[in-house]
């Protein structure tokens, strides 16, 4: 598979091996992981093995495709030039990692144009390595991934996560207390990412969250799409920039389940400002 002349088979392969060297770093420092700052609010924790993983994808990046841009959570940053820009989240669950709790994974993306063309995601904790290349299906340890075949929204399982500001957080709730006698159930498990692989595996049936972060989604959506969910997220752009692309609403849900979902979350306002331009879509 090409685009634009790219071997995207070649980046997803690359995301896989730098998530994958990541993770070993990651999972070195399980179980004494003490936070060394926060961001946007005093529950948004960085570690040190945050910052290592990042600089290690980094800097092999920079080997690797020197001309290409760089988004990482924590801050690594480089203009590129060849439309490709990679999406780093190097410990996406940071909260599940500080307690050690199981739930976090290392998420790294290529995108162009606001859209994922290959990523991989990797829980090191069980060995677990999600990739995808558009137009090239979805894989967890080389075995191909299929969402559920769930028709019914009110047997399906659904995932969420919360964001950090306290004034999210409450309206987030109120969207998921409206859900609860609506759905078999709700996961709150911690890692966009690795929700987003839940639904590529039919582990649950949908995944929705609002106000996250381009690095957060950038390779699940792309696992979740190509492995067949009904996916619905914002352009990857680095947050900051103007624009509603930085930071929105992601939904990916299995098609049986897609539509109900969608509907309901909109008549419980999920996203404040209405539905995200474009509707599901696939990448
Ligand atoms: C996390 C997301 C999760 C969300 C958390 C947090 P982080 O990312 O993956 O879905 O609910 O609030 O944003 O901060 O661990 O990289």
């Amino acid at each position: 598979m090409t685009a634009g002349g790219t071997d995207l088979e070649a980046l997803r392969q690359l995301a896989v091996e730098l998530a994958t060297a990541a993770g070993d770093v990651v999972a070195e420092h399980h179980g004494r992981a003490a936070p060394v700052g926060v961001k946007s609010s005093r529950t948004d924790l960085v570690t040190a093995a945050d910052r290592a993983a990042e600089s290690l994808i980094a800097s092999r990046l920079a080997r690797a495709r020197p001309h290409d841009g760089i988004v990482g959570e924590e801050g690594a940053s480089r203009a590129g030039s060849t439309g490709i820009t990679w999406f780093i989240d190097p410990i996406d669950g940071t909260t599940n990692f500080v307690y050690g709790h199981p739930g976090y994974s290392v998420s790294v993306a290529a995108a162009a144009g606001g859209r994922p063309l290959a990523g991989a995601v990797v829980d090191p904790l069980h060995g677990e390595v999600f990739s995808a290349a558009r137009g090239g299906g979805a894989v967890c340890n080389g075995e191909r991934l299929a969402v559920s075949s769930t028709e019914d929204l009110g047997s399906a399982l659904v995932a969420t996560g919360f964001g950090y500001n306290e004034a999210d957080r409450i309206h987030q709730g109120s969207v998921v207390a409206g859900l609860l006698g609506r759905v078999r159930d709700i996961r709150r498990m911690g890692s966009a990412a690795l929700d987003l692989c839940s639904v590529a595996c039919g582990r649950v049936d949908a995944y929705y969250e609002y106000r996250l972060c381009p690095w957060d989604h950038a390779a699940g959506s792309l696992i979740a799409s190509e492995a067949g969910a009904v996916t619905r997220s914002p352009l990857l752009e680095p947050p900051g920039r103007s624009g509603a692309g930085a930071v929105g609403f992601v939904l990916a849900a299995a098609p049986g389940v897609a539509p109900a979902l969608s509907d309901l979350l909109a008549e419980l306002g999920a996203w404040p400002g209405g539905a995200p331009a474009g509707g599901a879509h696939d990448f």
